[in-house]
């Protein structure tokens, strides 16, 4: 009856089946397929009841989201929902894997639904930039309650089975075969004569849904959802679904859900969604490159990013050879790890005895000869060359042949340290940031000799360990520090020509960042960046570059961790210090810099140009694959709003000549040292073009 949807029948049960692989997307073709399978269960006269299931891996996941940006061909999604809910015989979705989005909108429009304990469903329309405008929002709070309704829809997090149940989204979970418990299900429902159940007339208990309860909501949501357009989207649609008839809400989601779809945060974040995925593919690496076996990790450096490295593969359940030059360094480390674990412990994350199986996997060790056996190490020790040659020389005569030499150095040549092995081809660089144990971000640096199958383990790896692996290249800072400089620079030129420290950071969280460049400073170490900066031999012949980290540093202004740096600490607090600005004038005064007012526009497009400019030469150098590889950095490793898209796509929206035309401006005003246009931005822009283009025409 159609490619991707058939219809057959199990005695007096219908049985509609959706194979659309990978993730059952309910593109046009799917959903025209069961458009038609519901009109000929309508029509088979010997079927009494319908069971609507999917093939592969998973329940669908929801709308094709490649669609979105198309114009779209009917039958659309909502009266696809609508029409099993009306179907004048009973349908029972039967789930597994995840019911995601309009996934869940589907099994909503159906009369019953029954799971497989491991399915999972949701409604994650939030995270690109949507609301579930399939029904969702008028039919989950029927099913669950308003603040359940709310919560799933909020978060975007999915719920297990068991729970859906509890909450009345599933009505009954299947054990063993699912195809056959859903058609049992279904004949069981028709020997009871169960009612034709139709979510959408069933009333929203509103008792609890006061005005004062949505305002605490709307509180509430307000720390996640900060910026962000949906979310609020989808709040007014939870209201019109208690305060108005099913009709003239789902008008208002309608029209709601259409407002998200144009808007530029949900196309920046379904960018990042394709982007996300799209970093796995490798050009050169194909599924022909087989990944190296790794079951054994060793960790050089029990510090802070040698601990946190260390959790992330003791969390994926593999033992970690935790390697120390000394043994007070050793038990500080293991000390911190156990404190990391326990306050876990204390949140009800995992139970004590969790804890002690995940420490017993630390092989705790002072000596090189314990690595011989590791399939993969990572070197987490003080980011100065020397040190790192010396490390890599001695893993060079410890690790058996084949092991995976990795660094994590996040500015450091990378081919100079290989250089010092015999085998450069099973170095790498895995560059985690900070905290190591939570953040999603991992830089995978590929040296000039790196072997492939090097690459394609180590990506693998990220995907293991929870991480959002991006492949770079080798040159000062990689993608996302080379990316991140220029954006301190400009924040501390601006802060010597007479902003305020905290004027430049509410500039940057206004447009959406999750700190200021200042404050990122102060809670790294301003120290940590003096150290960067100082062993940087490309950096800039100009000494008012960066000066204040330099000062700062010479101060014992460290940051956080000394109560001060570009602010002053009272707790956790920062807070304006004037004295930092009179110590700015004075360094102004000898650098002869004079004080300038400078307008919010200004500070804005100077940060963030800086950084698009930055982006498009490693871009044209080859040192980032694809514009979507330093968004998906910078989305998730530098506190870059998702709706922004990262700064390639957000250059993009704002017009590539528009940028270019600001870089310039700068350049007449501050010369060319940092203002001169990348080539390809320059391009792009005279082209009236797009990164985006720039990257499809490349694939
Ligand atoms: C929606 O439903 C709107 C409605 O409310 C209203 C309409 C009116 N569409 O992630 P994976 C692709 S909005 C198109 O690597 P996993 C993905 O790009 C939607 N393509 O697998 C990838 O392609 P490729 C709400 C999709 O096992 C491949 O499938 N739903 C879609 O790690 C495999 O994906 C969501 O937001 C899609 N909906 O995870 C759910 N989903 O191989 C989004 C996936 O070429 N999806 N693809 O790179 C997910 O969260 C995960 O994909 C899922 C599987 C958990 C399902």
């Amino acid at each position: 009856m159609s490619d991707v949807v058939s219809y057959a029948r199990e005695g007096n049960i219908a049985v509609i089946t959706i194979d659309n692989p990978p993730v059952n997307a309910m593109g046009y073709s799917t959903r025209l397929g069961v458009w038609n399978a519901i009109d000929q269960f309508a029509a088979d006269g010997a079927a009494q009841a319908a069971v609507l299931i999917c093939a592969g891996r998973t329940f669908i996941a929801g709308a094709d989201i490649s669609e979105f940006d198309k114009p779209i061909q009917d039958p659309w999604l909502p009266a696809l929902v609508q029409k099993l809910e009306d179907c004048p015989k009973l349908i029972v979705a039967a789930i597994h894997g995840t019911a995601l989005g309009g996934g869940l909108e589907t099994a909503m429009g159906c009369h019953y639904r029954c799971a497989v304990a491991a399915a999972k469903v949701g409604l994650p329309e939030v995270n690109l930039g949507l609301l579930p405008g399939a029904s969702g929002t008028q039919r989950l709070p029927r099913l669950a309650g308003v603040q359940k309704a709310l919560d799933m829809m909020i978060s975007g997090k999915p719920v297990g089975a068991a729970d859906a149940h509890q909450n009345g989204i599933v009505d009954t979970i299947i054990d063993g075969d699912l195809r056959a418990g859903a058609v049992a299900y279904a004949e069981k429902l028709i020997a009871e004569m169960a009612p034709i159940r139709r979510v959408s007339r069933l009333p929203v208990d509103g008792s609890q849904a006061t005005l004062e309860f949505f305002a605490e909501f709307r509180r509430q949501m307000q720390r996640q959802a900060r910026g962000f357009f949906a979310p609020e989207q989808i709040v007014k649609c939870v209201e019109a679904a208690v305060t108005l008839p099913y009709d003239q809400a789902l008008k208002q989601e309608r029209e709601r859900f259409e407002l998200c779809k144009a808007s530029t945060h949900s196309a920046a974040q379904r960018h990042l969604f394709f982007a996300e995925r799209e970093i796995s593919k490798i050009p050169d690496i194909g599924k022909d490159v087989a990944a190296r076996r790794v079951e054994s990790v060793a960790v050089i450096g029990a510090g802070t990013m040698g601990g946190g490295i260390a959790m992330n593969f003791l969390n994926a359940g593999m033992p970690v050879t935790l390697l120390e030059m000394d043994r007070n360094g050793l038990d500080r480390g293991l000390g911190v790890i156990r404190k990391n674990y326990e306050a876990n412990v204390k949140k009800g994350r995992m139970t004590a005895e969790q804890l002690e199986q995940t420490l017993g996997l630390i092989r705790p060790t002072l000596d090189y000869g314990d690595l011989a056996n590791a399939d993969l190490v990572i070197e987490a020790v003080f980011e100065n060359m020397a040190i790192k040659k010396e490390v890599f020389a001695t893993l060079d005569a410890a690790c058996k042949p084949g092991a995976i030499l990795a660094s994590n150095t996040s500015t450091l040549d990378l081919n100079e340290i290989a250089a010092v092995t015999r085998r450069p081809e099973d170095v790498i660089g895995m560059h985690f940031f900070a905290p190591a144990n939570v953040m999603q971000l991992l830089e995978i640096v590929r040296g000039a000799r790196t072997a492939r199958d090097a690459i394609a383990t180590a990506m693998d790896l990220a995907k293991r360990i929870r991480k959002v692996g991006v492949l770079v290249g080798v040159c000062f800072g990689f993608v996302g520090n080379r990316v991140f400089f220029p954006y301190l620079r400009e924040a501390q030129r601006m802060i010597l020509e007479g902003v305020a420290p905290d004027h430049i950071d509410k500039v940057a969280w206004d447009w959406g960042m999750a700190m200021g460049p200042n404050a990122v400073v102060d809670l790294s170490g301003v120290d940590v960046f003096y150290k960067l900066f100082s062993e940087w031999k490309g950096r800039p012949d100009d000494p008012a570059f960066c000066r204040l980290t330099t000062v700062l540093n010479g101060l014992g202004r460290l940051g956080q961790k000394s109560g001060r740096g570009f602010y002053k600490y009272e707790g956790r607090d920062a807070v304006p210090d004037p004295e930092v600005i009179e110590i700015a004038r004075q360094e102004a005064a000898a650098l002869g810099i004079a004080a300038r007012t400078i307008g919010d526009g200004e500070i804005e497009e100077r940060l963030f140009y800086a950084m698009i400019n930055e982006g498009a030469r490693v871009l044209e150098e080859g040192i980032a694959l694809r514009p979507g590889d330093v968004d998906v950095i910078f989305a998730n490793g530098y506190g870059l709003p998702r709706y922004r898209g990262g700064p390639m796509f957000y250059a993009d929206t704002l017009g590539l000549k528009r940028v270019y035309d600001g870089i310039c401006k700068y350049r007449a005003q501050y010369g060319d040292l940092y203002w001169t246009p990348s080539l390809l931005l320059e391009k792009l822009a005279q082209e009236g073009s797009t990164f985006a283009a720039w990257a499809k025409a490349r694939t």
